[in-house]
């Protein structure tokens, strides 16, 4: 793709925009960037940008702005529907998203990852268990690195493994995946996409581009990724927690405590599942299809195993914080829908104190009632959906609302008892309180951290 002496306009100025916008004046285009924010709210990210002569519309994306452009390069957070955007397609202006612009210029292989959860840790996992095997792995995506930004690094012999959202699958064109996984589809972004079907077309374009020398991974136990079967052209390799794949299947599964890998009609086992150093079925999940993204990469099976053994959490996903009194403090930021709140619930027997709450994304809080009333304490409201979220679980669990994330962490610290767990797994987004959902796990880190120095100048002082 040529880019010199285009006209690019670029949507959006976080972490997508930014990039793509350096990337494209490095390499000649004319950049101008328009983004809703104010330009007081963007001083920080301004200068550079100057300097490398983009110009720049803030406050606002005037419609003008949109006009005579080549092509538009859209951040994942702007919807497809913004009428600016809409009026441009209709005049014949490409519109892309940052995944096409660097799939037009990534070298090497691409094994990319979306679901509705597990999806950043899968990429991760599948990153150290390709780059254990001695392959030149590069990882970003959603994950928080745009994948503009490793075009520069890659090489025809990089595997590339990247973690996509549906955001960002609404804008691809030709991004072409060697191997794509669908690790589970559960309502989410209801908000942005209307429906569950639309929301699930998205995901399933992550297929769009493959062929027969492809393979597409889907969760045989989730019926929503396992549907997927019908919409993708590649070859089809399973993972399963509950059923053991037979015949022609290839894939990795359980039987009994043991994992194993089956190709070729042979079942080589891989290794036991009590070595998975995390919480909850839902990350054997994401271990099954680490497994077997690694093996269609052709990772041996120990260097798999030595890499999911040395596994650490991934930051703000079921992440064990502190211990306090006998109290166990988890931070699952990153759970921001329902599905994964109730994933991270059944990552413990009970005694739990959740915090819920944040930015409602059209989310059904009743769901949880069954595991609420089984498991939790005692659920602490914050953010705008509180009373939502109240009005929803109230049937089930006691509610005490609290507004903020300090007051549900000083509640939670004075009810809990040795033995208990503190949860934040809030099942919303987080932007009505915070920049984003590392700021609200950041955040959660300290306020427990503060908690915890009386603890130990007690203890000291005993
Ligand atoms: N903006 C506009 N006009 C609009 C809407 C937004 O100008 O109509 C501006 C905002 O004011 C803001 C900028 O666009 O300045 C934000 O762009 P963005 O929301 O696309 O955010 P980025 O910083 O570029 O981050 C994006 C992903 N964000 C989203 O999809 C919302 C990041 O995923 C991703 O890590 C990053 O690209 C690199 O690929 C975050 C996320 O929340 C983690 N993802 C969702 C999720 O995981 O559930 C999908």
């Amino acid at each position: 793709m040529e880019v010199k002496n285009k006209r690019v306009l670029v949507v959006g100025l976080g972490k997508s925009g930014i990039a793509s916008a350096q990337f494209l004046a490095t390499r000649g285009a004319h950049v101008t960037v328009s983004e809703t924010r104010s330009q007081s709210e963007l001083k920080n990210e301004i200068p550079a940008l100057l300097e490398r002569g983009i110009a720049i519309e803030t406050g606002g994306h005037g419609e003008r702005t949109f006009r005579d452009q080549d092509l538009i390069v859209v951040s994942p957070g702007v919807p497809a529907d913004v009428s600016q955007l809409v009026r441009a397609r209709q005049q014949g202006i490409p519109v892309i998203g940052e995944i096409e612009l660097a799939a037009r210029f990534l070298k090497g292989k691409i094994v990319a990852i979306t679901g509705s959860n597990g999806k950043t840790t899968t990429t991760t996992l599948c990153g150290e268990v390709i780059a254990s095997s001695s392959q030149r792995t590069l990882v970003g995506g959603n994950i928080g690195t745009p994948v503009i930004l490793l075009v520069d690094d890659s090489t025809d012999d990089t595997v590339n493994v990247v973690e996509i959202s549906s955001f960002q699958l609404e804008t691809i064109e030709t991004f072409h995946p060697h191997i794509a996984v669908v690790l589970n589809i559960t309502p989410d972004h209801l908000d942005r996409h209307g429906s569950l079907e639309a929301y699930t077309a998205a995901k399933a374009r992550i297929f769009e581009n493959q062929n027969s020398s492809d393979y597409s991974v889907l969760n045989l136990d989730d019926p929503g990724s396992a549907a997927l079967r019908s919409r993708t052209k590649g070859q089809l390799c399973w993972f399963s927690r509950k059923q053991e794949l037979k015949g022609e299947s290839i894939g990795a599964f359980l039987r009994g405590d043991e994992i194993y890998w089956r190709d070729d009609k042979l079942d080589q086992i891989v290794m036991p599942v009590s070595e998975i150093p995390l919480k909850g079925s839902h990350n054997v999940e994401n271990v099954l299809a680490a497994i077997a993204v690694g093996r269609l990469c052709g990772c041996d099976i120990q260097s798999i195993r030595d890499a999911v053994r040395r596994f650490k959490a991934v930051e703000h996903r079921l992440q064990h914080i502190a211990t306090i009194r006998g109290v166990e403090y988890y931070n699952d930021s990153k759970a921001t829908n329902v599905d994964a709140t109730i994933k991270a619930i059944e990552s413990f027997a009970g005694n739990i104190h959740l915090i819920l709450g944040g930015k409602d994304k059209n989310s059904d809080y009743t769901q949880m009632n069954n595991l609420l009333r089984a498991r939790v304490k005692r659920v602490y409201t914050i953010g705008s959906a509180a009373e939502k979220i109240r009005s929803h679980v109230q049937p089930a669990v006691e509610v005490m609302p609290c507004m903020t994330l300090e007051a549900a962490v000083e509640r939670a610290h004075d009810a809990a008892k040795s033995g208990d767990v503190v949860l934040l797994a809030p099942a919303c987004s987080s932007f009505d309180q915070f920049e984003n959902y590392e700021h609200r796990g950041r955040t959660f880190r300290a306020l427990v951290e503060r908690l915890q120095q009386p603890a130990a100048a007690a203890q000291e002082r005993r």
